[in-house]
């Protein structure tokens, strides 16, 4: 059996600090337009695609800070994007700054959306894995301010059923850890969303730097194999203010194979066709985690060893 989608890797080169919410829709109709022309059920867009990476800057001033967030969405600049999403019958996930207001306070989070092909909402995740620090730190070239402008997400990973498959999402820093794609391995995850915005230099450690497209490579592809499924994995990237932000937006099958990936720094679209049901090879042997996953036993050498992370 086969259970086809045709996915778009919808990259974005560098925004301009200075660069409205309808100059990046803009775009991103642009390449939901070029998607639609190459047969896309679903386009991906990177993490925080509406606004320049701003967690780069120290910023004090709240209203500064809360111009990169939504506080709905659609809001009117971002309502373009649904609709003519939903014109084209395609389904879309994209990354954004969410201001939400929770039990009467105001929250932040970096946050993903799926939308399916009527240009519903069927799911939102908000980043669990926030990189980077809270307080500035002057002796880095840039910041990475994310623990200070967004709190940890507090939607857990599901999946959600939609476009015929079972489909979830995590975000950047997530891709790096195995417990992202294993609890949404866990409930059967078929193709996981994700958009990353990667500094090329990593000022705690620079020597990981040469490293950096292998890495978020390794990390992704490691994911898919290990769980059965389809990863997608989309950048904002080149040189965007002064930072090189790295590419090769990538589709990942189960395998563990790169099948498509994207070659520029630029705004860049790399589709293909997946077989939803390519899974099942994995998930019914290698990886049938009810047959041979055996977390009691991990449980017992914690115990057993006091195995405990350092202090
Ligand atoms: N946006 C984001 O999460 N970026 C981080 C930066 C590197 S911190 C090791 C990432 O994991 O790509």
């Amino acid at each position: 059996m086969a259970r086809m989608i045709t996915v778009g890797a919808a990259q974005l080169g560098p925004i301009a600090r200075s660069e409205s919410r309808g100059q990046v829709v803009k775009r991103l109709l642009a390449l939901l337009g070029e998607a639609h022309g190459r047969g896309c059920d679903l386009v991906v867009f990177p993490e925080l695609a509406l606004t320049t990476f701003f967690p780069r800057w120290w910023m004090e001033d709240q209203a500064e800070i809360d111009a990169f967030f939504e506080r709905e969405m659609p809001g009117p600049e971002t309502r373009p994007l649904f609709d003519e999403a939903g014109r084209l019958g395609m389904g879309f996930c994209v990354g954004y700054a969410e201001l939400a207001i929770e039990e009467g306070l105001t929250r932040r989070y970096n946050t993903s959306i799926l939308v399916d092909k009527a240009g519903r909402l069927v799911g939102k995740y908000r980043k669990i894995h926030l990189p980077g620090h809270a307080e500035h730190e002057p002796w880095r070239a840039f910041q990475h301010l994310e623990k200070r402008y967004f709190e940890v997400g507090n939607l857990g990973w599901p999946v959600w059923r939609a476009l015929g498959g079972l489909f979830g999402m995590c975000i950047c820093n997530d891709r790096r850890w195995p417990e992202t794609y294993r609890v949404m391995g866990l409930q059967g995850v078929e193709m996981v969303l994700l958009g990353y915005n990667t500094p090329a230099h990593h000022p705690p450690a620079p020597e990981h730097d040469l490293l950096g497209p292998f890495h978020n490579h390794l990390v992704m592809q490691a994911g898919a194999y290990q769980n059965g499924t389809w990863v997608v994995g989309v950048a904002k990237c080149g040189r965007e203010e002064g930072c090189d932000l790295i590419g090769q937006s990538a589709i990942i099958a189960p395998s563990g194979e790169i099948v498509a990936m994207c070659a520029t720094l630029g705004d860049e679209l790399a589709t293909a066709r997946c077989d939803l049901d390519a899974t099942r090879s994995y998930k019914e042997t290698v990886f049938n985690f009810a047959k041979h996953r055996r977390p009691e036993h991990y449980r017992l050498i914690v115990e057993r060893t006091g195995a405990k992370p350092p202090a």
